[in-house]
């Protein structure tokens, strides 16, 4: 698959266009930002998480068919939803700084080529312009498996722009940053990160938990978020897929 093959291979990322409608964008968008308006927090750059319990179209995404096949082309089957989340730059938001993805941040360098332990899928809610936040990323910098560095990052980024309900799936070892967001409107994203079943979840997939929505998640979905991982009678967490 050329996707896949363009993520580990080529550049080290892929936008994926029109796998959301302008309606659902704007839908998800609209819940993201309502729920932003209501937070305590200030900041300019902020993080919205449990979203998959409030709305069917947010636990959709998660498995959405042609994410989850490039995505278990290059991680296999074997995979957990290590975090899904909303991120918002409010007008004048800053960069978020340059880094490389969950778990690989968290581990020290030099990180390992293979087994790949995430692929990050950053869904565009609305659309990604040069001046609106979109994202830098540094092309085939996954080959590196280095910790990003300043100038070779400002020789090398290019900004990823593209329309709103694209998705850009990422090699969690690439180089990125957001940019700073000069425009009037916040810019809103979703991101999924995804990493083998043996990597602990950045995030509690419990976090907001709504039993009413979770009876309603697909059994991939279950499988996902590790629901189904190990009935309280057995001591030992299985080793082989229970669904
Ligand atoms: O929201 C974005 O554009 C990307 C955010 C990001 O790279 C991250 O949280 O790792």
């Amino acid at each position: 698959m050329e996707q896949a093959a363009a993520v580990t291979a080529g550049r080290g990322y892929v936008l994926i266009p029109g796998l959301l409608s302008a309606r659902e964008a704007e839908r998800a968008r609209s819940h993201i930002l309502e729920q932003v308006a209501r937070s305590p927090s200030r900041d300019q750059r902020q993080r919205l998480y449990g979203l998959i319990y409030q709305d069917p179209l947010f636990a959709e995404l998660v498995v959405q068919p042609q994410v989850l096949a490039v995505v278990e082309q290059i991680l296999g089957r074997d995979i957990v939803l290590g975090g899904f989340s909303a991120h918002v730059l409010h007008p004048g938001a800053g960069r978020m700084g340059i880094h490389v993805d969950y778990p690989y941040w968290a581990m020290p360098a030099p990180f390992p080529a293979q087994p790949i332990l995430e692929i990050q899928a950053i869904w565009l809610l609305e659309d990604f312009t040069p001046d609106n936040g979109a994202p830098y990323f540094v092309p085939e910098s996954q080959k590196w498996c280095c910790p990003p560095e300043p100038e070779k990052f400002a020789a090398h980024a290019e900004q990823i722009t593209g329309p709103a309900g694209s998705v850009l799936l990422s090699h969690g070892l690439a180089w990125h940053d957001t940019s700073e967001n000069r425009s009037r409107q916040p810019r809103v994203s979703l991101l999924g990160n995804y990493t083998p079943k043996f990597v602990q979840p950045l995030e509690d997939n419990c976090y907001g938990f709504e039993p009413a929505a979770a009876e309603k998640f697909s059994p991939r979905l279950q499988q996902l978020l590790r629901f189904n991982r190990k009935p309280s009678r057995e001591p030992v967490y299985p080793l082989w897929e229970r669904l």
